[in-house]
Formats: structure tokens, C-alpha cells, sequence
């Protein structure tokens, strides 16, 4: 028995830690009982595929991958190789883990059922697979989009089954493909941003409980498209510059969206003539943004001034205009409509 008034060595304090994104998920889950493991398999297949993509966009030339599939997809869109490429890894990665029920993406008309009923599956993941790839020719910044929902095995249509308002997430995230690759979730404690080092193929926690700022004079919108918005967007516009406010707008949701968070702003997608429920999905787009957003301390509305979160979507692919970014700056806009 060592003696008890023996001189120890002293004890150091490490506050620098080093944290995996598959550490901090493990580490999150042992706060609850009986908690399985599967989430933070889900999380960590949703990493692997980010790598896989992040690898694709930063070689989209050498790898002759750039331009149109030939194919459209069910926004009537055309698609694009890396749209196809990165639907198909996300499909690939996530098609083998036994705890998600069904899958749904923006790329695809129907959600995709693994496994029903008896066969189990406590989860649904729904994602955009490569939101702004229209942009990849120029090489900004582009993004994976996810969210995570509870199955509910009483319910039998796929599409019932993921219609699920966005205060019902479980988490909800986003990867950046840019100058570095960031991925950023919320599993409803707080928002954490973790940087992929491709030297050790880890995403590694950078940043956690971000917040964002109440205030911030930027606004983001497509204001070549303002001459159809209505009447109080426009008036909140002329408001805005009349009161100092700069604009940025890069045209990839990720990419603006992970700014505002940074930086403080709001993001704007009001109804335009072309698309008059907005542009962006409700699904997939809106409802992984406002519920980080909210836990970084911000708001997220839609044009009628409703907290996204609370609308109970009808279809899959449902598009909502989106006023979304830091509070005071939300609440400007709201004032005007
Ligand atoms: P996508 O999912 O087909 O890529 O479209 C969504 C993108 C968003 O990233 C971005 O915010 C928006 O479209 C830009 O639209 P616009 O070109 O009308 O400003
Ligand atoms: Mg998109």
C-alpha cells in the first residue's frame, strides 16, 4: 500500500483538450441512461461521408467531375455530377446502419426505407446532399445539410413518418466545404464547430456553445430578385440602407449561413416571383438551420412572422420563405412585414 503522506507529483490541469467529433458525440451520449450508441454511429457515418465528398470537391477538375449529369431532379432542377456523386456517397454511407428507419434527400422524389416495424430503426436522417453545387464551377464554398428525427413505428407512410415540425429534431447540422471543412451540429445543447484535419482524417473540435451576436448591420439576400418580394421586405430593404447596414451574399446557403452565425446578420429567402413559397425546403434546408441557429441564441421566422420550427410540414420537399440569423436583427425584418 503506497503511503497516503507520500509526496505526490502535482496534477495538471489540461484545458486545451483535444476532442474528436466521435469523442464529443460518445461523450454527449453517456448524459443519457441507456443510451445505445446508435446516434453517434449515425453521426459518425455522416463524418465519413463528409470526408469522402470534402475529398471530391477539392478535386472536382483533376477528377473531371464538374457540369451536368444529364438528369433532373424532383425541384425540376438539373443535376449536377458532384449533386449525383454526393447523394449517392451519403446513400452508400448511411444505407448500412441498422438504426436508421428511413432516408430522405433533397436529390430524391421519395424517401428511402431501410427497415420498418419489426426490423427496427429508430431514425429517419434527412439531408441535402450539396446545397449551392451550382457554385462549385467558380469554387466557393458549398455544404452537406442534415438533420436527424426520432421514427415513430406507429406511422406507416415514409413520408408521414419524416413530416415532422423542426422543434421535433434531434440534431441538426451542417458541413462546409470551404477554405477549410467545418462541420457544425446541435443535438439541442449548444452549437459546436469542428475542422476536418485531413492529415488524421478527423473532424476536431474548434469551437463549442457558439453564439451568435443580438446584432449585427448585415443583411444576406438575393436583392436583384427584391422587386418581388413583398411589400414589407422591401420596405425593411430600403429601412436597412437607410440605417448603415452592409450586404453580403455569397449564394450558397451553407456558406451565408455559417457566416451569419459567425459573424452576426440575418439571412433572408422571401417569397420572389419565380418561387413564391421561397426557394428554399423546409425539410432539409430550413429546419437544420433554424434549430442551430436558435441554439446559437437566434431567431428563425417565415414570412408571415411564425417561428419555422413550428410549422408541421405536408410534404417532403416543401419549400418556406426564411427570415433566419441573429434575434434583433430577425426582429427588424419582423417589424416591417
Ligand atoms: P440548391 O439546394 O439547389 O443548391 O439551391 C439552394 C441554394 C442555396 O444554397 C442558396 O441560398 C440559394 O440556392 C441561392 O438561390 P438564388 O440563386 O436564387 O439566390
Ligand atoms: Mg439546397
Amino acid at each position: 500500500m503506497p503511503d497516503s503522506t507520500e509526496q505526490q507529483p502535482p496534477r495538471r490541469v489540461v484545458t486545451d483538450n483535444l476532442v474528436s467529433l466521435q469523442s464529443f458525440i460518445l461523450e454527449e451520449e453517456t448524459r443519457y441512461p441507456g443510451a445505445s450508441g446508435d446516434f453517434s454511429w449515425i453521426i459518425s457515418a455522416i463524418s465519413l461521408a463528409a470526408k469522402i465528398i470534402a475529398h471530391k470537391v477539392r478535386h472536382v477538375r483533376l477528377q473531371n467531375v464538374l457540369g451536368e449529369d444529364g438528369t433532373i431532379n424532383v425541384q425540376g432542377e438539373d443535376q449536377l455530377h458532384m449533386d449525383v456523386i454526393a447523394n449517392e456517397v451519403i446513400m452508400r454511407v448511411l444505407g448500412g446502419r441498422g438504426s436508421i428507419a428511413v432516408l430522405g434527400s433533397e436529390e430524391e422524389e421519395q424517401p428511402t426505407i431501410l427497415r420498418r416495424g419489426h426490423e427496427g430503426g429508430k431514425y429517419c436522417v434527412l439531408f441535402d446532399p450539396l446545397d449551392g453545387s451550382s457554385n462549385l464551377d467558380t469554387a466557393v464554398g458549398v455544404g452537406t445539410i442534415f438533420t436527424i428525427l426520432r421514427n415513430d413505428p406507429k406511422i406507416h407512410g415514409a413520408v408521414e413518418t419524416v413530416c415532422q415540425a423542426g422543434h421535433q429534431q434531434v440534431a441538426a447540422g451542417y458541413v462546409l466545404y470551404g477554405s477549410s471543412t467545418v462541420f457544425v451540429i446541435t443535438t439541442g445543447r449548444g452549437v459546436h464547430m469542428f475542422e476536418l484535419d485531413s492529415s488524421i482524417g478527423s473532424f476536431m473540435l474548434v469551437q463549442s456553445n457558439i453564439q451568435m451576436p443580438a446584432s449585427k448591420k448585415i443583411y444576406s439576400v438575393n436583392e436583384a430578385n427584391a422587386e418581388g418580394f413583398p411589400e414589407g421586405f422591401q420596405k425593411y430593404l430600403k429601412w436597412a440602407h437607410q440605417n448603415g447596414y452592409s450586404s453580403r451574399y455569397i449564394g450558397s446557403m451553407v456558406a451565408d449561413m455559417h457566416r451569419t452565425l459567425m459573424n452576426g446578420g440575418v439571412f433572408l429567402y422571401p417569397p420572389t416571383k419565380k418561387h413564391p413559397n421561397g426557394k428554399l425546403r423546409l425539410l432539409y434546408e430550413a429546419n437544420p438551420m433554424s434549430f442551430l441557429v436558435e441554439q446559437a441564441g437566434g431567431a428563425s421566422v417565415t414570412a408571415a412572422g411564425q417561428r419555422t420550427m413550428d410549422i408541421v410540414p405536408s410534404q417532403m420537399h416543401e419549400r418556406v420563405p426564411l427570415v433566419l440569423g441573429s434575434k434583433n436583427e430577425v426582429a427588424a425584418v419582423v417589424a416591417h412585414l
